[in-house]
């Protein structure tokens, strides 16, 4: 069988990744429908080496026979034209955070929580890039040993921030000025992603606190986190300092992350080898090393783990949900 699907967003940086995943991973369609603003209405985009006309997103742009559509084109755009869709049957995949946090709403990473696609409502939410790859690395430790307390520290690439952050990293490092960023991005780190609010935090930091209880459906995990925008086109790294529930060793770890869904395990020091940013480009997997104790807990585990962020962390995500509500027979 094959399906309608629409991409919302297809002109975006999000969007065109979705096509390229969508077409890579061979997803079954039968028809395509990629939508954008009016400013890119009749504009046209290959898929699959075939030409597709972009139309408007309006009210009525789901009256079409559509079965699932990709939403990543704001969060304004999702809130407003998701509903519309899932009202007409069409099932939403939003890559916004919108309903992310809507206890009516699944959030869901494929690996570690696919069964809450169970009871979704026709609007499905893929995580912010910098929970997913976490969650990920975070599940098989949960299932073994439990969880109390995870310290994040983020090292995020600007494509996170979309072409407009992109671009500034290029500016930056031919000597021109930032128009985007707040201070300069190039040979710099700013612990600032997303706006600040009145605890200190910035939403990005509560987006990760939150999401992670949500998708590990445990609220009574402590969780802090500093996020951090770093001169890096592609792919977020991060450090996460893991307190667990009960007794572990390094290498019962390390031989669950080599059988873990979705994780390579490139941990081999002695010889240089750990994840990185720019090995991580362009792949699904989330990479993860650095794996040692925590000296200064009980059961601490420090780990070192990698994505890319427009794939892992929005696109593929996105298309690996769509291929799960095949295998569970819910579309
Ligand atoms: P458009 O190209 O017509 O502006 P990015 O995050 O890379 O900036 O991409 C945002 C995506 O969301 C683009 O495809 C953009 O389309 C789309 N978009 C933005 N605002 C709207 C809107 N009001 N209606 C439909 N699509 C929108
Ligand atoms: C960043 N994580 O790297 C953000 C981008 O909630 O979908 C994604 C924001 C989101 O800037």
């Amino acid at each position: 069988k094959s399906y309608n699907v629409a991409v919302v967003g297809a002109t975006g940086m999000v969007g065109q990744k979705m096509l390229e995943v969508l077409a890579e991973l061979k997803f079954p369609i039968a028809n395509l429908y990629p939508m954008a603003s009016k400013r890119s209405a009749g504009k046209e985009i290959l898929f699959n080496k075939k030409s597709y006309v972009v139309q408007e997103l309006c009210d009525d742009a789901f009256d079409q026979d559509i079965d699932i559509a990709l939403f990543s084109a704001g969060g304004d755009t999702s809130e407003r034209f998701s509903p519309i869709a899932a009202a007409k049957g069409v099932i939403v995949i939003d890559n916004s955070s919108a309903f992310r946090m809507d206890p009516t709403v699944p959030l869901v990473v494929p690996e570690v929580n696919p069964e809450d696609l169970d009871w979704h409502k026709n609007i499905i939410a893929n995580p912010n890039c910098s929970t997913i790859q976490a969650v990920v690395a975070l599940k098989p430790l949960y299932d073994a040993f439990g969880i109390k307390r995870i310290v994040y520290s983020t090292y995020q690439a600007v494509s996170g921030s979309g072409v407009k952050g992109y671009a500034d990293l290029e500016r930056g490092i031919k000597g021109e000025e930032n128009t985007f960023y707040p201070h300069p991005i190039a040979y710099n780190c700013l612990p600032h992603i997303d706006s600040f609010m009145d605890n200190g935090y910035t939403k990005e930091e509560i987006k990760m606190v939150n999401e992670t209880q949500k998708i590990l459906h445990d609220n009574s995990l402590r969780i802090t986190a500093t996020t951090v925008r770093v001169p890096v086109y592609y792919a977020h790294s991060e450090s996460i300092n893991v307190e667990l529930k009960n007794e572990f060793n390094v290498d019962d770890v390390k031989t669950l992350y080599r059988k873990a869904p979705g994780i390579v395990l490139e941990d081999d020091p002695q010889n240089n080898i750990y994840p990185m940013a720019i090995n991580a480009e362009n792949k699904d997997e989330v990479f993860v090393g650095r794996i040692r104790r925590d000296f200064s807990l009980d059961n601490g585990v420090n780990l070192w783990v990698v994505a890319d962020n427009i794939r892992k962390g929005a696109a593929s995500n996105a298309v690996q949900i769509a291929f799960a509500l095949i295998e569970r027979k819910l579309i």
